[in-house]
């Protein structure tokens, strides 16, 4: 039976990637924080993976886990996953997004060394690697300028993922544009709408709160990138792969869809406020995959188009407020 361990696996990736590998039959080994608060949730939701206590910040204790597990597959997904918190603890992200990365390549090396068995790793990269990115749409090849401390820190992982892979790790970068899905926290714009959407939608009046309503952003299903990381793993050469739908929106069409299908209707905009304060300092306007390496290379397609995953959040947070009702 072959073994997987999964840093981040109590967010919305590990919680799809610990179904999708358990389903077929893979020994699924995930690292928590102690203080983590998805912790107790992942427990009763996936009684089957094993936990390890662990801290991005203890480099000694990450690579001790590594030796511990022995996995045959290495997910990181672990580290600061938010732009917006990344801009209050740049260093804490570098730390934990950049370096903790790097740490784990260097464990899993070691391992492959000690034991002659291969260990395959995916590295967890994103679209904000790109950052103000000077062409659309972004591929492997689109320089990496990344403009928030959350893209530096994974832009410095993801040049690690590739000097590792110099040295006979079988390491892949899949860079994920943004992905949601009713798993997602309110802290991303995409939850924070559909769950203030379903809200409104009970009380009859109400607004939602954000900042940058012209961002654009490639949302994707969180399953399907997911899906796109265990085929990178399994893929007989180790490389880059942009994993992304190629079609792009605003934030304000984002908010748009999702209150006309809750069921509030066309007037959208008297239901958003623009807060000042929920702008950054710098956000990437544009952002859009070209994700043709993977669909050539890896078979993968998103299955789920923008409508659909608008509709399945509201319909979500919709049920979920009617159960709490
Ligand atoms: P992002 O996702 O930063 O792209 O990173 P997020 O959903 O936070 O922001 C998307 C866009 O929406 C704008 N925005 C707001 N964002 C939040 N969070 N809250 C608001 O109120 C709001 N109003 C407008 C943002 O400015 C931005 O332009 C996600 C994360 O999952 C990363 O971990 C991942 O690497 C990238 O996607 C690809």
């Amino acid at each position: 039976m072959a073994r997987a361990l999964v840093t981040g696996i109590t967010g919305q990736d590990g919680n799809y990637l610990a179904e999708q590998l358990a389903a077929e039959g893979t020994e699924v080994h995930g690292m928590v924080h102690d203080a983590d608060p998805a912790g107790a949730e992942f427990r009763v939701r996936h009684p089957g993976v094993h936990l390890h206590a662990g801290d991005l910040a203890d480099q000694a204790g990450l690579a001790q886990l590594v030796r511990d597990v022995e996995p045959d597959e290495l997910y990181n997904l672990a580290g600061i996953s938010s732009v917006a918190y990344s801009w209050e603890q740049p260093i804490l992200t570098a730390e934990l997004t950049g370096v903790a990365a790097a740490v784990l390549f260097e464990a899993a090396l070691a391992l492959q060394e000690h034991t002659g068995r291969r260990v395959v790793c995916v590295q967890a990269s994103s679209s904000e690697i790109f950052g103000q990115a000077a062409r659309s749409p972004q591929d492997e090849t689109t320089p990496v300028r990344p403009v928030s401390p959350y893209g530096a820190a994974k832009a410095y992982a993801h040049h690690m993922a590739g000097v590792y892979r110099g040295k006979g790790l079988h390491v892949s970068g899949c860079i994920l544009f943004n992905h949601e899905s009713p798993r997602r926290p309110e802290t991303f714009v995409t939850r924070k709408i559909t769950a203030a959407a379903a809200k409104i939608a009970q009380d009859g009046g109400g607004t939602i709160r954000l900042g940058n309503l012209d961002a654009r952003r490639d949302w994707g299903w969180a399953p399907d990138y997911v899906d796109a990381m265990v085929r990178a793993a399994r893929h007989h050469t180790a490389d880059d792969f942009v994993i992304a739908t190629g079609t792009t929106h605003t934030v304000a069409e984002f908010a748009q869809a999702a209150l006309r299908h809750a069921g509030v209707g066309d007037a959208w905009r008297d239901h958003v406020e623009v807060d000042q304060a929920l702008l950054r300092p710098l956000d990437a306007t544009v952002m859009v995959g070209d994700a043709s390496k993977a669909r050539r290379e890896l078979g993968w397609r998103p299955t789920v188009g923008f409508a659909e995953i608008v509709g399945r959040m509201v319909d979500h947070d919709v049920e979920l407020l009617r159960m709490q009702a």
